[in-house]
């Protein structure tokens, strides 16, 4: 018997009254020469969806998985039955997990290791023949306390070196289940206080963590990419991947730009003062955009209440940025995001998703129609044209000097005038689209 049951895979069925179906998302519908499921390359994330117990600050589990709490290998082999048919009813293409979500830890390094494999043994026969794959893994180097002043930043050199192991066996795993990318969220890493915190030390140290993580990836043949995931506070006052400028800055640093992106979160871009699109478009613009995390947070409340999805226009700006830029490679979209704690039947999780894939598909359709139509995209060039102007383009190509240029300025007597942005008219005609 599975937890899902009763609930039939999802079909697109844009005119029935069914509470559970998809209303906009076909997955084969072909948008700019790519059906959707590979434009939008949906996952479902394993920790909001089969480890979260429904708790807040002021209560605790509100949810009753039959897989709770989860600490046996046998209530773990029960919640991946269950994930695994959550994926076959929504049919997304991929999953994403920490470590931590798919296994019991154990007694020891050692036995917590052990487990990771005996459970991904359990899962690899479940992504064959059409099954899901695996997005990204990672490994959760926050929850336990062990890591209450840092993983790789931590004082203390054991738990930098813990911390080896642990990265190490979820990149196994990784590979082992044939996953595209892997990610590293610094839950820990930053500060509380500056009074007990060197800060250049703690930096250095994850420079270090990362560059070999990249020096590990290349060894076992891992194949889409190493991801950061931006993000400004919480649980620490101020982690030190900020957002994604603060991050290429640090890539940079230690000379690994060329080989780290970023995985961004829509929740975390607003924490940092920025708009989900801000952060994609940043990212492009640096060369290092990677993937998604598409759950937004309340605009009220100010944390990261990671909620799926439900704003078509917001989604839109993101995907345009993101089609702007090419498109996924081999990142994609993953739902980063839980139920409210009240929402507690099986169905909730199904409802929950099918809306947020319609929400994004909606989305990504509105994009795609504003790029093949291009009216933004010629007004945006038209605003930059004088710069095709051989002089012009001589001052950022040509071996132009500040001298020569103040020259000509002076001799032609240049007096520029403001031309307007035409802000409004460029939002009635997103407008359109959205
Ligand atoms: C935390 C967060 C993480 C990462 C993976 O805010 O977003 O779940 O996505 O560690
Ligand atoms: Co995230």
């Amino acid at each position: 018997m599975s937890y899902f049951d009763g609930i039939d895979p999802i079909r697109f069925d844009p005119d029935g009254d069914g509470d559970l179906a998809f209303r906009h998302y076909d997955a084969d519908r072909v948008v700019m020469g790519k059906p959707l499921r590979d434009h939008l390359r949906f996952a479902v994330c394993w920790w909001h969806s089969f480890v979260w117990e429904g708790g807040d600050p002021f209560g605790g589990q509100t949810f009753q998985r039959p897989w709770f709490p989860g600490d046996t290998m046998d209530l773990a082999r029960q919640r991946v039955d269950a994930a695994f048919d959550l994926f076959r009813i929504l049919g997304v293409p991929f999953y994403a997990f920490h470590d931590h979500d798919i296994r019991p830890q154990g007694a020891s390094l050692a036995e917590s290791n052990a487990r990771l494999d005996e459970i991904t043994d359990y899962m690899g026969p479940k992504m064959e023949g059409g099954g899901p794959g695996l997005l990204w893994g990672t490994a959760n180097m926050f929850s336990d306390r062990r890591y209450m002043s840092g993983a790789a930043t931590n004082p203390d050199p054991d738990v930098f070196a813990y911390c080896a192991s642990i990265v190490r066996a979820a990149m196994g795993a990784t590979v082992k289940l044939g996953g595209v990318n892997y990610v590293l969220w610094g839950g820990r890493e930053g500060y509380e206080t500056l009074l007990n915190t060197d800060m250049d030390r703690e930096l250095q140290q994850m420079g270090r963590f990362l560059s070999m993580v990249v020096e590990h990836k290349h060894r076992i043949g891992l194949k889409g990419d190493i991801l950061i995931e931006p993000k400004p506070q919480e649980p620490t006052k101020h982690q030190y991947d900020h957002d994604v400028a603060t991050v290429y800055g640090f890539l940079k640093r230690f000379g690994l730009e060329g080989e780290v992106k970023v995985n961004i979160e829509q929740g975390h871009a607003i924490l940092a003062g920025h708009s989900f699109e801000h952060e994609i478009a940043t990212a492009n613009a640096l060369g290092i955009f990677g993937s998604i995390d598409m759950n937004r947070n309340d605009y009220q409340s100010g944390w990261d209440t990671d909620q799926f999805p439900n704003n078509v226009p917001e989604v839109a700006m993101a995907y345009y940025e993101i089609l702007r830029g090419g498109g996924f490679a081999n990142g994609g979209t993953n739902f980063d995001a839980k139920l409210r704690r009240q929402s507690l039947d099986p169905v909730d999780l199904v409802a929950a998703h099918v809306g947020a894939m319609d929400v994004c598909a909606r989305g990504l359709m509105a994009a795609a129609a504003m790029l093949e139509d291009g009216a933004l995209e010629r007004r945006r060039e038209a605003r930059y044209a004088k710069w095709d102007e051989a002089e012009n383009a001589a001052m950022l190509h040509g071996d132009a000097t500040l001298d020569a240029i103040a020259d000509r300025a002076e001799g032609a007597g240049l007096d520029p005038q403001p031309v307007s942005g035409g802000q409004e008219r460029l939002e009635n005609l997103v407008n359109r689209y959205v």
